[in-house]
């Protein structure tokens, strides 16, 4: 598929606002690709379709996973949203042609994270949390200079700021996240 096949086909699952949040973590994740040194395409198509299965019905997400032998876990059942992630990756494959193990690891893993993250995954996990069209955080900017200077840390400063907003709000902590939040913590108290 080219990206016009991949946008089009986009446009049509999800709707306009979705839409317009993927492009702004493609061209988003395209620029820090260039600043990191990681493979600019396959940021910008890893951008394009990290939320490619953010309409998709709970009980199909379910469904998708366990029939492609996925764990579906007790956390994830409770709180089925946060199973995108790992579905989209699924779709990426099926419907949208995509063979390359990275670019669907980090469509996979862009809304925990996960300890050891490949270049890409944490240019994607972080792109989806600074694109342009979210500017509701009033720290954002702070976050913003980090993306391009110091990638671990604002993977790090985004996971504490994530854990805090679950925790204020009561959700559940899918201890993937904090799993991710220990693991580079770990990292940058080693230094
Ligand atoms: O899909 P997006 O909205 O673009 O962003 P995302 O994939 O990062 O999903 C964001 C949502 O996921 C946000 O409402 C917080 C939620 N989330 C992230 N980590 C966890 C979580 N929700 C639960 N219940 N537990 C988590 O650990
Ligand atoms: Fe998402
Ligand atoms: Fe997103």
């Amino acid at each position: 598929m080219t990206y016009t096949d991949i946008r089009k086909r986009l446009e049509g699952a999800l709707d306009e606002e979705r839409f317009e949040h993927t492009l702004g973590v493609a061209v988003t994740a395209r620029m820090m690709a260039r600043i990191h040194g990681a493979d600019a395409d396959a940021a910008y198509v890893a951008g394009l379709l990290h939320d490619c299965a953010k309409n998709v019905s709970h009980k199909d997400k379910i469904h998708m996973c366990e029939k492609a032998g996925l764990t579906v876990t007790s956390v994830e059942k409770e709180n089925p949203g946060l199973l995108h992630a790992k579905a989209g990756s699924i779709l990426a494959a099926k419907e949208y042609g995509i063979k390359d193990k990275d670019i669907l690891n980090s469509i996979s893993s862009h809304t925990t994270g996960r300890p050891g993250m490949s270049l890409l995954e944490k240019i994607i996990f972080v792109a989806d949390y600074i694109e342009p069209g979210r500017d509701e955080r009033p720290d954002l900017n702070e976050i913003r200079e980090e993306a391009f200077m110091d990638l671990d840390r604002c993977v790090l400063d985004i996971l504490d700021m994530t854990l805090k907003y679950l925790g204020d709000t009561a959700k559940a902590i899918d201890p993937m996240t904090k799993e991710t939040y220990d693991y580079y913590k770990s990292r940058a108290d080693k230094g």
